[in-house]
């Protein structure tokens, strides 16, 4: 075996390499938790995140190992502060329109609402959007009876921009079955691209005033080089995996996302909501476990990098969510983080 594979592989157990300590310690250590999205409410940091079990379900290229079946809300004061967990904030089972798989869901609220938003497979397994609802930001939520209008693939994002507007970012290929979409259509046979193809593009619309539908057709987000490329499949240090977030910093809007099986958080930067996003960098370099999910939030004047490893388990489908500050230089770039120092 090469020596970059028997390291990749030591890396995908979990095992250190090279003695290297963790930067941050587990927020929680009761339950397994993961892609935490995190928002400031009325003063407080909740944290949205997926709750990972062992379902006893063998590992397989489409996550079914993945099998999580509820929500459980976190919230804290401080960021080193004591971390509450609120209880079971929705259950699989209340959801009138589900299949399996409850994964990585964000929140946002509106007009005395909170909207908790959640990637679910549907009963012909099929990855769709859903919105719950509920006055208090731990729930418990109430699902709507039908998933969100053409909505499909998994991770979604909802970002409120300074002028009040909503919009929600998603997508995910390999298990999140992105590369099944085609201009919004499904074809149950879509493959994921070769290396010389252009890679597959997440996904936008803008949010209706309901909270509860798109206003507009999902759009492609364009990731671009420094002379306005698109990237390829075979990018992939660079191309969009799943995992979208955005933040506004300075009147420009920040694009973040995991690029999957290069395991890092990387971000691009645009003018507007709808992009094209220019590559800059990368966020978070890799962390223990094959998955890398992260959000973005200022708090008390700080930033803040939400993210997950398997510091716990040692597994990737039992994971733990973190915290660490995150620093934008003076030329607006995001200082690298290395999880393990
Ligand atoms: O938690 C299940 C999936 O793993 C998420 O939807 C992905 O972003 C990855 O973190």
């Amino acid at each position: 075996m090469k020596k970059s594979l028997i390291v990749a592989a030591l890396f995908s157990i979990g095992i250190a390499v090279g003695q290297q300590k963790p930067i941050s310690a587990p927020l929680v250590k009761h339950i397994y938790t993961a892609d935490p999205s995190a928002h400031v409410f009325n003063g407080k940091i909740y944290i949205y995140p997926s709750h990972d079990i062992d379902a006893g379900i063998p590992q397989s290229e489409a996550g079914d190992h993945f099998a999580m079946k509820d929500f459980h809300i976190l919230s804290m004061d401080a960021i080193d502060g004591k971390v509450t967990d609120h209880g079971v904030a929705l259950d699989v089972k209340d959801i009138p329109w589900a299949g399996r798989q409850l994964w990585a869901p964000d929140a946002a609220y509106k007009n005395g609402t909170y909207y908790l938003y959640f990637p679910l497979k549907d009963k012909e397994d099929i990855f769709r959007i859903g919105v719950a609802t509920s006055k208090s930001p731990t729930g418990p939520f109430k699902a709507e009876k039908e998933p969100i209008k053409g909505s499909y693939s998994i991770d979604p994002a909802v970002f409120k921009d300074t002028d009040g507007s909503y919009y929600m970012y998603f997508g995910g290929i390999s298990g999140g079955q992105l590369q099944r979409w085609n201009n919004n259509n499904y074809n149950a046979n879509g493959k994921l691209k070769t290396k010389t193809e252009e890679a597959v593009l997440p996904k936008m619309a803008r949010l209706k005033g309901n909270m509860l539908e798109f206003e507009e057709a999902p759009k492609d987000i364009r990731i671009l080089d420094e002379n306005g490329r698109g990237f390829l499949e075979g990018d992939n240090n660079k191309r969009f995996f799943e995992a979208a977030w955005v933040h506004k910093y300075k009147g420009k809007y920040y694009f973040s996302y995991s690029t999957g099986d290069t395991h890092l958080i990387s971000y691009a930067v645009g003018d507007n909501p709808y992009g094209p996003f220019t590559y800059k960098g990368v966020v978070l370099n890799p962390v223990k476990g094959w998955t890398t999910h992260h959000s973005i939030v200022e708090f008390k004047g700080k930033w803040y990098l939400f993210y997950h490893d398997v510091e716990i388990s040692g597994k990737t489908h039992l994971r733990n969510i973190k915290v660490t500050e995150l620093r934008h230089l003076p030329d607006g770039s995001i200082e690298t983080i290395s999880p393990y120092k």
